[in-house]
């Protein structure tokens, strides 16, 4: 580059005269105010401008220089056009966010914290693993914001509700009046039937069905004195039946009523002989439905052995009994999936005729929630 200096009046002049002497290769480095010479007695200022002057190779650096400058530019334009066409598609898949069913968590990490303390309730009140995650997840949502399965409502009663109507299938028994329905009760011994026939009994007696009682218990000791104590004092009739032919003439007297109900001797599940003698009683009885009774206190695999041993006399659902002496009430879920039987009735204790209700998605909920009242 070269060194040139001028004295001119002003700046603009400086730039002119550089301009059309030099052209572009030209530029104003500097510039300062210096005396110049006398004219008689006066002496004027003027304006000293250094000019750097680029000689033609030095220009040719510079011109390619700017020129790989201004491509790299155009690089960083582009890429950051891409920036923001990536940033506006983002931006559009997240206003519809995914649907809550495609959602399938992989493991607990997919679960809010609230999740995971009610599958540890429901763990804690018998439930099995599996059962309790499938009935976690549909208890749940998918939550955006925390990226997460949440409980689908604020508290665990109502979220647990809709867990359990998608997993446990309830077996409402209609019964109507004018005509007529019978109810058969069978299942291990000791398991509350007698009991449970005479809290039933009671309760559809008490909304206006006309209810009546035969029992096939006519050989342990004091099996009729224990149904006659409950019957007398409901005033309902009892026939008590020794033979399959004594069951259908009872069944004949008894049928301008509204609801029969029959309760069976206690069988063990390993006794087939008691139970091919059971299936024959009940085998040609009409309208009949029959409930397996299990207590919840059993071990569940008794329980699933008894619903596999009774189910070849018709069983259309389970009757749960002793709910007030147990802390593992999550057998009840275990045992209507694993058998694949609907839940009908559960007792809660030995008051006749109390302690007995229609089981329900509610009552099944409370149970697993609050444990043992
Ligand atoms: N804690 C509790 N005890 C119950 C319940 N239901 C029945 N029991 C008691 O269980 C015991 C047996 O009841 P039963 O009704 O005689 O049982 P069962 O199945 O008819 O017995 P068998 O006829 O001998 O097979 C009695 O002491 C009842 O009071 C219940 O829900 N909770
Ligand atoms: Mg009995």
């Amino acid at each position: 580059m070269k060194i040139k200096k001028i004295l001119v009046d002003s700046l603009q002049e400086a730039i002119d005269i550089t301009k059309s002497t030099y052209g572009d290769k030209a530029t104003i480095m500097s510039t300062k105010i210096v005396k110049a010479k006398k004219w008689l007695f006066f002496s004027t200022n003027k304006l000293e401008v250094t000019i750097g002057i680029a000689d033609s190779e030095d220009f040719q650096k510079e011109f390619s220089k700017e020129k790989e400058l201004y491509s790299e530019i155009e690089n960083i334009k582009s890429t950051l056009k891409d920036v923001v066409e990536v940033v506006k598609s983002t931006k559009q898949e997240q206003k519809t966010p995914p649907p809550i069913t495609q959602v399938q968590p992989q493991n607990n990490e997919d679960f809010s914290l609230r999740a995971m303390n009610l599958a540890t309730k429901l763990i804690n009140a018998g439930v099995d693993q599996d059962i309790a995650r499938k009935i976690l997840e549909d208890s749940c949502g998918f939550d955006i914001t925390i990226g997460r399965l949440d409980l689908k409502y604020e508290d665990d009663y109502q979220s647990l509700i809709e867990g359990l109507s998608k997993n446990i299938s309830l077996k409402a028994i209609n019964f109507s009046k004018n005509i007529l329905s019978i109810l058969a009760l069978v299942g291990p011994t000791g398991v509350g039937k007698t009991t449970t026939i005479a809290k039933l009994a009671y309760m559809y007696k008490s909304q206006g069905f006309r209810t009546g009682v035969i029992t096939l218990d006519s050989y342990r000791t004091g099996a009729v004195q224990q149904l006659q104590s409950y019957v007398s004092l409901l005033e309902m009739p009892l026939r008590v039946a020794d033979t399959p032919t004594r069951l259908r003439e009872c069944v004949g007297e008894l049928s301008s009523l509204d609801i029969i109900f029959i309760d069976t001797a206690g069988r063990s599940q390993y006794d087939s002989v008691r139970l091919k003698e059971l299936k024959h009683y009940l085998e040609n009885v009409p309208s009949l439905e029959i409930a397996l009774t299990v207590s919840t206190t059993t071990d569940e695999r008794i329980i699933l052995d008894s619903a596999r041993r009774f189910s070849e006399l018709g069983i259309s659902s389970i009757i749960f009994t002793k709910l007030d002496e147990t802390l593992y009430p999550g057998c009840v879920l275990n045992a209507c999936i694993k058998a694949n039987l609907p839940v009908s009735f559960l007792t809660f204790g030995q008051k006749v005729p109390n302690d007995i209700e229609l089981a329900n998605y509610e009552n099944l909920a409370n149970i697993l929630l609050r444990g043992l009242s």
